[in-house]
């Protein structure tokens, strides 16, 4: 495969390859492992049903990258102090065929975890969440977002298929545990071949609290993977932050609640990847992720229902009647700004994503 040529070559031949290469470090409690990893020079508490297990927060990042092609940024404002938190103990190489991207046109990926002192692929992972590798794709304004499950090839190495949507720059944060250690969250920025076409910062404002305290969106379900596929089901789906004035290092509970097109509350929402729904948790400047789940007393146990009969204590979703409509998550930001969160929901078989923009206050 041409992809494992590049990879055992060592350096590109060519100076515009897209040859990353990417460490970071992250740090998690072993409570919260599958439900939260914070990275990128900034620290939160997540998802952990409100107590923290002595440690349960990620920090990270120290990026160490060899980059071949100039085209790339990224940021070196990782550079925080981390105090005691531990190494990253993998790398991440990323790939791609064709080497520069096309928008519209699809390419196939490879990731490649590397050990990051031997340099030897890292063979063995943990499963969280039913996968192995968890990949969050945005673009670098957060506009769109795709959250994608490579397949695993064996030797470290991870591939997919995918189209971006447009040209501009993008960035992908690949999600996994390597086997007996704490969850890594690598991100990376890279951008398709005519990337200068659009801006790349995040520019949004916060959603504002409407009527009972609910922020409403319409949005239309696509199957895993492939955000904006036609033939999606219609769905409003209401977010109401408790406290609706979120502020920094306050607990805050981000409550769902999928609705019909008419605004009814769904029926029947089904667990998807183990959970009853997931959320990603980026910050306007795209360096801090967190990656929650409604965790249940089964960690990431498969989802059936009996799990959510338990009840509605901080963070559990709340499937009643074997799957409802609200789903809660429990969570802590750490610093003042905005951020984007992306709800994801399983609903007839196909992936409810919703974006909201929040304003974490000091
Ligand atoms: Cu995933």
């Amino acid at each position: 495969m041409k992809n494992d040529k590049q990879y055992q070559n060592g350096a590109p031949a060519r100076a515009t390859a897209p040859r990353h290469q990417l460490m970071a470090r992250l740090r998690n409690g072993a409570a919260c492992i599958g439900a939260a990893a914070w990275i990128g020079g900034a620290l939160l508490t997540a998802g952990c049903g409100g107590n923290d297990p002595g440690g349960s927060r990620a920090d990270s990042t120290a990026h160490a990258h060899d980059h071949a092609d100039g085209a790339h940024t990224h940021d070196s404002a990782h550079a925080h102090d981390h105090g005691d938190s531990a190494r990253p103990t993998t790398r991440l190489e990323f790939a791609t065929q064709p080497e520069q991207i096309v928008a519209g046109a699809p390419a196939s990926w490879t990731l490649t975890i590397l050990d990051a002192a031997s340099g030897k692929p890292v063979e063995k992972l943990d499963t969280v969440h039913e996968k192995l590798m968890h990949l969050i794709v945005v673009s670098s304004d957060l506009s769109w977002f795709n959250h994608l499950h490579p397949r695993y090839e064996g030797n470290g190495r991870f591939t997919i298929s995918t189209t971006l949507p447009r040209p501009g720059s993008y960035k992908l944060y690949a999600d996994y545990t390597p086997n007996g250690k704490m969850q890594e969250v690598p991100q990376h920025e890279f951008s398709t071949a005519d990337a200068a076409a659009v801006p790349a910062t995040f520019a949004s404002a916060a959603d504002t609290i409407g009527a009972g305290g609910w922020m409403v969106k319409t949005v239309t379900s696509a199957p895993e993977g492939e955000p904006g596929k036609a033939g999606g089901a219609v769905y409003q789906v209401a977010m109401m932050p408790m406290p609706g004035k979120i502020r920094a290092g306050k607990d805050v509970m981000l409550h769902f609640q999928v609705r019909d097109a008419a605004g009814k509350p769904v029926t029947g929402l089904e667990p998807y990847l183990g959970a009853m729904g997931h959320a990603v948790l980026l910050s306007g400047d795209t360096k801090s992720y967190l990656h929650t789940h409604p965790m249940d007393a089964h960690g990431d146990a498969h989802g059936s229902m009996d799990h959510g009969a338990h009840g509605a204590t901080a963070g559990d979703a709340r499937p009643a009647d074997g799957g409802g409509s609200d789903v809660m998550f429990h969570t802590n930001f750490p610093h003042p700004g905005l951020y984007k969160a992306w709800g994801q929901f399983q609903h007839k078989g196909k992936i409810i994503t919703v974006p909201f923009v929040l304003n974490v206050e000091a």
